[in-house]
């Protein structure tokens, strides 16, 4: 007689057991989790698929007409370093309008990527780490660059294979870093491969006895990436000091964040790593500031990765050559509001006085100036001699000397070194 087995419970009926347990108010079942969420305003809207013939279109709909939200006051920023802060997110956006002319002028060599109405992001976010620390940008984050101390006459030159750019005329984007002065690993292209990079940078500082902060950048398309998941679990699972942005702005390409996620917010990632996440508001450089700097006293600390997903909306198409129209009007007049660097400068003149009209001016004009003058001496500068063409792509016999800059191990005999050599060795199994 075949042996009689208790009926298994259908999957829906599983499912349904376990929410109603975790439901329960004050289980023992029920696990709680937080997220850290600096925003002064949470956008509630929804965005829609909707059939149009045999294309699609988007539609949105929710709350777009709420006040415009406040900047939350820094905990760690000084009055001059928001005045820093403010001129290098004007750079940044008057670099990219230059830009989009030199394009438009047929002097750029392949397209143009920009940050618009992410300027606050990038500039705050590196503002954040020290000189000696890394930065892993990507190709938005341009004005990560520019406070990294490369000059919108790279970044110019760079888009216009310049003889005289940072990669001599071989690249004419955003693939250029530098490895010896500015502590900037140039961008690459497959999304979620910096974020093994980077980790690996803390790992060679740590096996120098160093604990520094390494930053990067992931969108929130290429947060589905499996090289993400790699990346940021190996940086966890080693305590490696790295800070990663999430810069969820809505879209990658053309498919809207709705359809790339099925969480509420890209923070809640950090949960399954086990290490911790925070939200802000990405259009506000003081809660970018701030949480950036949390994040990278964590990782001096030693104590490991932080996640941070900035909320904000890329104002343009992904390239030069996208006009975005897939994106609904009224998201644009929504974020247009809530434009990062017109808040600041609202912030600095008028709610805190630490600048008057005629500063503001200045710094304004001093922008322009500074940009007029690289723009000139780019596209006075020549292209690479036709002769060079096939030099420079491959290391040859010294061409592109890299020197180790991190050693073995410098383990000391004192009890606590002795105890980090065999933490490191299991580690480094
Ligand atoms: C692994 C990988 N898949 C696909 C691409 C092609 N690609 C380049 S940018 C992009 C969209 C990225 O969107 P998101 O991550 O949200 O960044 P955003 O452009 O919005 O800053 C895609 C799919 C790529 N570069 N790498
Ligand atoms: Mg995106």
């Amino acid at each position: 007689m075949a042996k009689k087995t208790k009926p298994k419970a259908s999957r829906s009926q599983a499912k349904g057991s376990a929410a109603r347990q975790s439901a329960r108010p004050g289980s023992a079942h029920q696990r709680a989790y937080t997220i850290l969420d600096y925003r002064l305003e949470k956008p509630r809207f929804d965005l829609r698929q909707v059939k149009d013939g045999d294309t699609v279109r988007y539609e949105v709909s929710g709350k777009l007409s709420g006040p415009v939200p406040p900047i939350r006051d820094s905990k760690y920023l000084t009055k001059q370093q928001c005045i820093e802060i403010y001129r290098w997110m004007l750079l940044n956006r008057k670099m990219e309008a230059v830009l989009e002319n030199l394009y438009k002028q047929g002097k750029v060599v392949g397209g143009v990527y920009f940050g618009l109405g992410q300027e606050a992001c990038s500039c705050a976010s590196a503002f954040a780490l020290k000189p000696e620390e890394w930065l892993g940008p990507l190709i938005r984050n341009q004005g990560s660059l520019l406070v990294r101390g490369f000059s919108a006459r790279d970044v110019m030159m760079q888009y216009m294979a310049k003889a005289g750019s940072p990669t001599k005329g071989r690249d004419a984007s955003s693939h250029f870093g530098d490895i010896h002065k500015r502590n900037v690993v140039a961008p690459i292209s497959t999304l979620g491969d910096l974020i093994p990079v980077l980790a690996g940078v803390a790992l060679g500082a740590r096996l120098q006895e160093k604990n520094i902060a390494v930053m990067t950048y992931i969108g929130d398309g290429g947060q589905s990436t499996g090289v993400t998941y790699e990346g940021l679990n190996f940086a966890a699972v080693q305590n490696l000091g790295l800070v990663l942005f999430v810069e969820n702005n809505l879209w990658g390409y053309s498919t809207p964040a709705d359809m790339q996620f099925r969480v509420k917010d890209l923070a809640e990632r950090a949960i399954a790593y086990g290490i911790p996440g925070i939200i802000v508001d990405g259009t506000d450089a003081c809660q970018v500031y701030d949480a950036a700097h949390e994040a990278c006293e964590r990782a001096r600390r030693g104590e490991g990765p932080t996640l941070i997903e900035a909320k904000m909306m890329r104002m343009k198409g992904h390239a030069i050559h996208d006009a975005a129209e897939y994106v609904p009007k009224p998201l644009f007049e929504y974020w247009k509001k809530r434009d990062p660097i017109v808040r600041f400068e609202d912030y600095l003149v008028r709610v805190k006085k630490w600048l008057t009209s005629e500063e503001n001016e200045k710094i304004v004009a001093g922008v322009d100036a500074e940009l007029d003058a690289d723009r000139e001496f780019a596209v006075a500068s020549p292209m690479p001699e036709a002769e060079t063409a096939a030099g420079g792509a491959y290391c040859e016999g010294g061409c592109h000397e890299i020197e180790p800059k991190y050693a073995m191990p410098k383990f000391g005999t004192s009890k606590a070194a002795r105890l980090k050599r065999s933490e490191a060795a299991v580690h480094l199994k």
